[in-house]
């Protein structure tokens, strides 16, 4: 099985950081392949470099379909393009928020999220209610790091979202913590240890969740609104989206 992990921002330091943890998490016989777009923002902080990087996103699914891949991950806390990449594909696609969120409503009946910027936490915060998980989220509370701080001063971001996730354990009233960022997939231990806390965090909880999808033999519908896109001319830069619908026609399964 072939997962592609995306991170949909542009830093290669990051996406081997990513692509590591999500291997180290994998089952014997899952091959983790770890992608970025080749444009796009550095990292992905506001509504507007969500939206850059979502076609981005968007692209990796593309050329995934070419290479055969069994499913996908999109490693950005903001889930950009998730609903749109699902078009693209049968395979399965999941955002590492919403894979969080998920995985810590089986362990627990509240759990904060720990994430970077105050303004990345209102987006968090937005996916709660879209994605109906409010009543369990306690509070988004923001380390307010920047996201690239997670790879150029490791040890203070990292000191940061201890500091963090404790104040949420003592104030919160909550039985898990969320860590709100693809850039924290390699800290999970370390948090949990110091927080004394379960912890999840996104890519690795998308990976086990990506792994049993396949094992179950479970894609996305292509029933309603997750259908191919229909196919038709897609004009200048984008030309070659042109009749990306064609690639799978509209046949349900
Ligand atoms: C993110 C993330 O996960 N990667 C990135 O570049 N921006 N979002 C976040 N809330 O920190």
């Amino acid at each position: 099985m072939q997962i592609r992990v995306i991170n949909p921002n542009t830093t290669r330091g990051m996406t081997e950081t990513i692509g590591n943890a999500a291997q180290a998490i994998a089952s014997p016989g899952t091959l983790i392949s770890a992608t970025q777009p080749a444009h796009g923002p550095v990292s992905i902080e506001s509504h507007f470099d969500e939206a850059i990087s979502a076609t981005g996103v968007l692209e990796e699914v593309a050329a995934g379909e070419r290479d055969g891949v069994d499913a996908y991950i999109i490693a950005c806390f903001g889930d950009p393009g998730l609903l749109a990449a699902r078009e693209l594909t049968r395979a399965p696609v999941i955002g590492i928020a919403e894979a969080a969120f998920h995985m810590a409503t089986l362990i627990s009946t509240r759990f904060s999220v720990v994430t970077t910027l105050g303004r990345t936490g209102i987006i968090a915060e937005h996916l709660l209610e879209q994605y109906g998980f409010g009543h369990h989220c306690r509070r988004v509370r923001a380390a307010e790091i920047p996201v690239l701080d997670l790879e150029d001063d490791g040890d203070a971001a990292l000191a940061r979202i201890i500091e963090e996730g404790r104040r949420a354990r003592d104030e919160d009233g909550i039985g898990a913590l969320v860590l709100g960022c693809g850039g924290m997939a390699d800290l999970t231990d370390e948090i949990s240890e110091a927080v004394g806390l379960p912890v999840v965090e996104g890519v690795t909880a998308a990976v086990k969740l990506t792994e049993a999808l396949v094992g179950l033999g479970l894609g996305t519908s292509k029933h309603g609104d997750l259908a191919f896109p229909r196919p038709k001319p897609f004009i200048g830069r984008y030309a070659h989206f042109s009749d990306q619908g064609a690639s799978g026609s509209d046949e349900a399964r």
